[in-house]
């Protein structure tokens, strides 16, 4: 009997993407899907960026939520091109989602763009948004097995950011075991440590700045 079989259920997801993709990148925009878990500090490292980055860079930000738009709120009071999407029930955006929120933002002249991910470690790595690299984020106040327990965050990552370091006196974090496990999964990948609470966001800065000049 031939039984059908659904090859590519993200074929639709992907074509989208695609045409994401082709849209930011005829005009130079570095774009960026920033996945991690609720509350590993996404948001503060933006509001962090923004300070930062906020009157060298043209910067714009896509929020993903399941509902409110605090995190939108809270970003811009920090930069004029935000838009929030709100999923609903679904825990993680897709790209029509991001194409429709492309539609709000004006991209001329726009140098980076930055699309929060609902906060999760598991749905959001298998949908490309049309961005240029996903960066994972932790936070050591969840733990050095985050890694080893999520490897897909870790291996479809082109950076990993670690936050929250101003915790590490007060926590129970292996260093050294998180980074044997995010260099087992994904050798070579830059580990970012960051503190986004105290503004100490230097390496992922570089990292930034850096990925920009890539063609
Ligand atoms: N100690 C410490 N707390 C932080 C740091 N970064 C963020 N936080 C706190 O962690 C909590 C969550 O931060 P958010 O920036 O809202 O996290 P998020 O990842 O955007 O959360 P969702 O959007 O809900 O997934 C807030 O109370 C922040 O103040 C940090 O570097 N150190
Ligand atoms: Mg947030």
């Amino acid at each position: 009997m031939d039984i059908p079989v659904v090859e590519n259920v993200l074929k639709l997801n992907d074509e989208v993407a695609a045409l994401n993709r082709q849209q930011l990148r005829e005009r130079h925009i570095l774009t960026l899907d920033l996945m991690g878990s609720a509350g590993c500090g996404k948001t503060a490292l933006l509001e962090a960026t923004l300070r930062r980055l906020g009157d060298k860079l043209h910067i714009a930000v896509i929020a993903g939520d399941l509902t409110t738009t605090r995190d939108a709120q809270r970003l811009a009071a920090l930069c004029p091109r935000v838009v929030q999407i709100n999923t609903g029930r679904s825990c993680h955006l897709d790209a029509n989602q991001v194409r429709q929120a492309l539609a709000r933002l004006d991209l001329n002249a726009l140098d980076l763009l930055v699309i929060e991910n609902v906060g999760n470690l598991i749905c959001p790595v298998g949908f490309d948004l049309g961005q240029d690299f996903k960066v994972a984020m932790f936070a050591v106040s969840e733990g050095d097995d985050k890694p080893a327990k999520h490897p897909y965050m870790v291996t479809e990552a082109a950076a990993l950011v670690l936050n929250k370091t101003d915790l590490l006196p007060h926590v129970p974090f292996k260093m050294d075991q998180f980074r044997a496990d995010v260099a087992y999964l994904h050798p070579r990948v830059p580990l970012l440590t960051v503190s986004a609470l105290r503004g100490e966001i230097e390496p992922w800065l570089d990292w930034l700045l850096a990925a920009r000049k890539k063609p």
